[in-house]
């Protein structure tokens, strides 16, 4: 790992409780003493909040895919470069709410990009960098769609709108991800209450911990 605070990335469709549990996690490591920037994709620094608007929120048409993965793109690497690193290098940990991964999977598996290209574009505006951990947090369809409905009612994103069989991809996305990388990825099966994906997520957590100790 490098020197520095450690870097964690939350991952997963919409609704799987990503932010609740990001925030829990926040909370969790303050209580142990760890300063911690919590933050979110796309978006984190002004720079990329403006580019959260583009992406998200643009009416009619929207964007090309490949327009897409670039604005994503271009979104990470401002965060990267001007919060995500100068956190880690103050020895803060950094807990991000969707990542590289989240591009992989959407741009990616549901969109038709190949993983190869949206490495390179990774390559060019973050230079790379990959968190130390990333905790794929998964649910079932029918339960994301309850805890969606029960939050929004019929309110979507430009994204999140998109047919079951777009995010059917990119929850397969993620999980081939996670096959093939088992030394980055923690699976979180968050159909349970929130305190029990919280559980689960610190026990996947505590080897970084006792690392960092
Ligand atoms: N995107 C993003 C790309 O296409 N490419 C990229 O590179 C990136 C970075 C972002 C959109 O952009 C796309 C993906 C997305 O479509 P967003 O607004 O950030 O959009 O939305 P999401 O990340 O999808 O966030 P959501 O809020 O929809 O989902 P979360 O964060 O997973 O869910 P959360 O925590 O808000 O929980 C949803 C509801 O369920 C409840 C919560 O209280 C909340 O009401 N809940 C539970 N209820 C019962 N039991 C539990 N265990 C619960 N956990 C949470």
């Amino acid at each position: 790992m490098r020197e520095g605070g450690a870097f964690i990335a939350l991952e997963g469709g919409e609704g799987a409780g990503k932010s609740t549990q990001a925030r829990l996690l926040a909370e969790a490591l303050r209580e142990r003493g760890v300063e911690v920037k919590l933050t979110r994709e796309p978006g984190g620094t002004p720079g990329a909040e403006a580019i959260r608007g583009l992406l998200l929120g643009l009416d009619g048409e929207g964007w090309n895919l490949r327009a897409e993965a670039l604005l994503f793109a271009a979104a990470r690497s401002d965060h990267v470069e001007r919060l995500i690193r100068p956190a880690l290098a103050r020895g803060q940990w950094v807990i991000c709410d969707r990542y590289l991964d989240s591009s992989r999977a959407y741009q990616g598996g549901g969109g038709g990009l190949s993983d190869q290209d949206i490495l390179a574009l990774h390559g060019i505006g973050s230079q790379g960098l990959l968190p130390d951990l990333t905790l794929l947090i998964e649910v079932s369809p029918k339960e994301a769609e309850r805890r969606l409905t029960q939050r929004d009612g019929d309110v979507t994103d430009r994204i999140s709108g998109r047919d079951a069989a777009y995010h059917a991809r990119v929850a397969a996305a993620f999980a081939r991800f996670a096959t093939e990388d088992p030394a980055r990825f923690a699976r979180i099966d968050s159909n349970g209450s929130r305190e029990d994906t919280h559980r689960q997520i610190m026990t996947a957590v505590t080897p970084l911990l006792a690392h960092m100790a």
